[in-house]
């Protein structure tokens, strides 16, 4: 296992490099071209250049989030294979800087979706929460503008200003998309990537949908074990495979993570952890990382994946705004560093305790 944390790159993130250095345990970072748009090729330089950066702080790049994936993708228009080009030569490039593990998720329109960015928890942090009955009242350009508003001034992944521009168009576009063309056009898109991926050893790894259930009338797909387990099935290749994100897939308390980190046991390269506190049926919070501060049991979690031999990449998610920090609402520094020093203190009973078991 080893601990990673998430960075949006010089200019785009108040956490630099230098003090994910000094957080114990973390060796990696997940980042991205966070000034590309979704269809734009990456330019190897760009991606050199970026590597060259974040190694010259003694860290590493250990995976990519995101290379986002352009609607036309998502919907199957005819003008997709130009996209799905853009996006080889993309892992080409990356294949060519040893990038191995790229994350992506196949949700339409919106990346992941909340009613608030900073809910107030009783000892005075904020976090990121959602309400059903919030989102029900609004619409979708609201929604985006409360986004944008409450931001700190950063723009938060998957909520790109410039596509966002074209909200309606994009309504209208997938208006004849339902579950089962959406299914078909991302198995027809990880297909297409064949060849790249075995070519340069890339593991795809999708996304689950962020709260597991439709928003907004849209569709979507990746919302529990069974469709996940249906999609590595459908191209039954080690590429081909999931970043187990326990917040999104706890959003729905129906779904299993325990049980889902053994189904999807060999398929997961990267995993986000985080704990989630329900509240009522369609409410949740954001919480610590710690199993009191919410409802998912994390030492179970962590040790479901040391008994499925996990050998991948983790990094703490979204984090507790505290301590007076402003910064990307759910990627401050302090309470992700915590989670980091919190998991790695599970994995480490559980392997001292698996161990002397033996
Ligand atoms: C939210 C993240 C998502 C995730 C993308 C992956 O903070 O978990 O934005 O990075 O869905 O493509």
């Amino acid at each position: 296992m080893e601990m990673t944390l998430r960075w949006f790159g010089t200019g785009y993130d108040s956490v630099t490099l230098e003090q994910i250095r000094q957080i114990p345990g973390v060796t990696g970072v997940i980042t991205t071209l966070y000034n590309t748009q979704p269809g734009e090729v990456w330019s190897q330089d760009a991606i050199h250049k970026l590597k060259e950066e974040v190694e010259a702080a003694g860290l590493r790049i250990a995976a990519i989030e995101s290379v986002n994936v352009h609607d036309a993708i998502k919907i199957g228009s005819p003008d997709r294979d130009k996209y799905i080009d853009n996006y080889i030569q993309t892992l080409e490039n990356l294949g060519k800087e040893d990038i191995h593990i790229v994350v992506y998720n196949f949700m339409p329109v919106f990346d992941w979706t909340r009613s608030d960015l900073a809910r107030v928890r009783p000892d005075g942090s904020t976090v990121l929460a959602y309400n059903q009955a919030e989102i029900d009242k609004i619409n979708p350009k609201a929604m985006f503008d409360s986004i944008n508003d409450n931001s700190n001034g950063f723009v938060m992944p998957g909520w790109e200003p410039e596509r966002l521009a074209k909200l309606q168009e994009l309504f209208d576009m997938y208006k004849d998309v339902d579950d089962e063309k959406l299914f078909n056009n991302l198995v027809y898109f990880l297909k297409r990537l064949g060849p790249v991926c075995k070519k340069y050893n890339i593991k795809m790894a999708i996304h689950p949908d962020d709260p597991a259930w439709p928003v907004f009338g849209l569709p979507r797909i990746i919302t529990g074990k069974e469709r996940i387990l249906k999609l590595l099935k459908a191209v039954d290749e080690p590429y081909n495979c999931l970043n187990l994100c326990t917040g999104s897939l706890g959003s729905n308390p129906e779904n299993d993570i325990v049980d889902i980190i053994h189904a999807t046991k060999g398929r997961v390269p990267f995993a986000h952890i985080r704990n989630l506190q329900y509240n009522y049926p369609g409410d949740f919070q954001e919480a610590a990382h710690l199993s009191s501060d919410g409802s998912m049991d994390m030492f179970k979690i962590m040790q479901a994946f040391y008994q499925t031999g996990f050998d991948g990449i983790i990094r703490p998610d979204h984090g507790r705004m505290i301590w007076g920090e402003v910064g990307m609402p759910g990627y401050g520094l302090y309470d992700r560093a915590l989670g980091a020093c919190y998991l790695q203190g599970l994995w480490e009973a559980i392997d001292k305790e698996e161990k002397r078991n033996k």
